[in-house]
């Protein structure tokens, strides 16, 4: 079986590992985490460490990992016993990802040792940026933001990382007709008060992305049945 979540931003780790049981998530599914599972709330390096040693479970790059890969400097223990020596590129790319949340994020990165920083570290810059899937007789494209900038005869590679972590799509966006595009970072309630909370399905895309930054609980959804599992389900 193969599931998907997103924009977990520091949910409440054990809470997260109890959805993963009440949907029976075995050694034998697959798992794909459709990035931003760190900044706002407090478990996101959590997140990090765990993902990294599951060989079922792939995290995808959202925006929030990318911001903190451009913060890269702070994993350098020197540097960020000093901040005052950062440069100006690195100020402005820490300013930018603490005004998106980071403060939970720096302050568990801050509390590892070294070796675990470190680790962390090379994980972010293996991180894909998207993965195309089939499941049953369905394809699908996983991508954190969807796709800005679409047109159905672009080949995937042209769209830049920021193109497939910042995208902000429209209620009526189309993708592919063939390929079903599953993404998260803009939050359903964005698209209105009737998707609160909720996975949204359009003809040709699936935003799984529930709300969890904003206090909703995540969804979990199983590819293969379009079940879902939450909190309250
Ligand atoms: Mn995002």
């Amino acid at each position: 079986m193969i599931y998907v979540i997103s924009d977990l931003h520091g949910y409440p780790f054990d809470k997260f590992l109890g959805l993963l049981k009440k949907a029976r998530f075995a050694d034998d599914d697959t798992l794909y985490i459709l990035g931003d599972v760190i900044d706002r709330g407090a478990d996101g390096i959590k997140y990090l460490q765990w993902s990294l040693n599951q060989p079922n479970v792939t995290l995808l790059l959202g925006n929030h990992e990318k911001m903190m890969r451009e913060c890269d400097f702070l994993f350098d223990k020197n540097v960020s016993d000093s901040l005052k020596d950062l440069n100006g590129l690195q100020r402005i790319n820490l300013t930018i990802w603490m005004a998106n949340g980071a403060e939970p994020t720096v302050e568990g990165l801050f509390a590892l040792s070294d070796e675990e920083r470190t680790e962390i570290g090379l994980y972010l810059y293996a991180l894909p940026v998207y993965k195309r899937i089939r499941v049953g007789e369905k394809e699908y494209l996983l991508v954190h933001s969807g796709l800005r900038d679409f047109r159905a005869d672009k080949p995937l590679e042209e769209y830049s990382t920021d193109d497939m972590v910042w995208g902000r799509p429209a209620l009526t966006d189309r993708y592919y007709d063939d390929i079903i595009t599953v993404f998260g970072h803009t939050p359903s309630w964005f698209f209105g008060s009737a998707h609160e909370g909720k996975i949204i399905f359009s003809e040709t895309w699936i935003d799984i992305d529930a709300g969890a930054a904003s206090g909703f609980p995540p969804v979990l959804l199983r590819l293969d049945d379009m079940v879902q599992f939450s909190e309250k389900t």
